[in-house]
């Protein structure tokens, strides 16, 4: 019975340090896609927590998709890795587990300087609907730059790419960082909560 007592209070704790955490001070999240290898495919997995989904059809019409590219033409801002849209797909998406605030990435250059493209935008999405997007990004060159892409309580971003070759346009991306919304996770946590109180924990 005490040792019960001692966990309830212990998981109890836990939550209402998660919960307070979540409201003052959610710090962000990088993914930098440096614990992964050279030619790995990333649409179809939930790496980092995100889902990684499969795009449009890009350069002569092959399906596009999220990868880590050869080490051959690119440029990561954290070495050694970063991601790229297979094929040159112009239309590819992240989705989240819950609202985000996504606060921009490093954009580069991918491939032979006439497959990579001139500029991107990002749309932020919430409920299946496109509720922002950002200004056109253009610095897309061999040194990689950050994007501030401010799109805020969103649940999932797609990139839009300028085609500059036969339907491709490539980029190399890196270090996306976003922070969870805390009014989501408040009421997640709520909920919990509840569920706890509820099974009588
Ligand atoms: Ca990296
Ligand atoms: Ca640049």
């Amino acid at each position: 019975m005490k040792k019960t007592m001692t966990i309830k209070r212990f998981l109890f704790m836990a939550l209402v340090l998660s919960l307070v955490n979540s409201v003052t001070g959610v710090s962000a999240i990088v993914v930098d896609f440096d614990d992964l290898n050279y030619d790995m495919h990333l649409s179809g997995t939930e790496y980092a927590g995100l889902t990684w989904e499969t795009g449009n059809i890009g350069y002569k019409n092959n399906q596009g998709y999220w990868k880590v590219p050869s080490s051959f033409n690119s440029y990561p801002q954290s070495q050694p890795y970063n991601a790229i849209n297979a094929w040159g797909c112009t239309h590819l998406g992240i989705s989240f587990p819950t609202e985000v605030d996504v606060l921009g990435a490093y954009f580069a250059a991918q491939g032979a300087n006439d497959s990579w493209t001139t500029g991107i935008q990002v749309h932020g999405y919430r409920g299946g609907l496109e509720v922002v997007a950002t200004p056109w990004f253009d610095d897309i060159d061999t040194h990689p730059d950050w994007f501030a892409m401010n799109l805020n309580n969103v649940d999932r971003i797609v990139i839009e790419s300028i085609p500059v070759d036969q339907g491709g346009g490539w980029y190399g991306m890196d270090d996306l960082t976003y922070i969870p919304e805390p009014t989501t996770l408040l009421l997640f946590g709520l909920g919990t909560l509840v569920l706890l109180r509820k099974h009588r924990l």
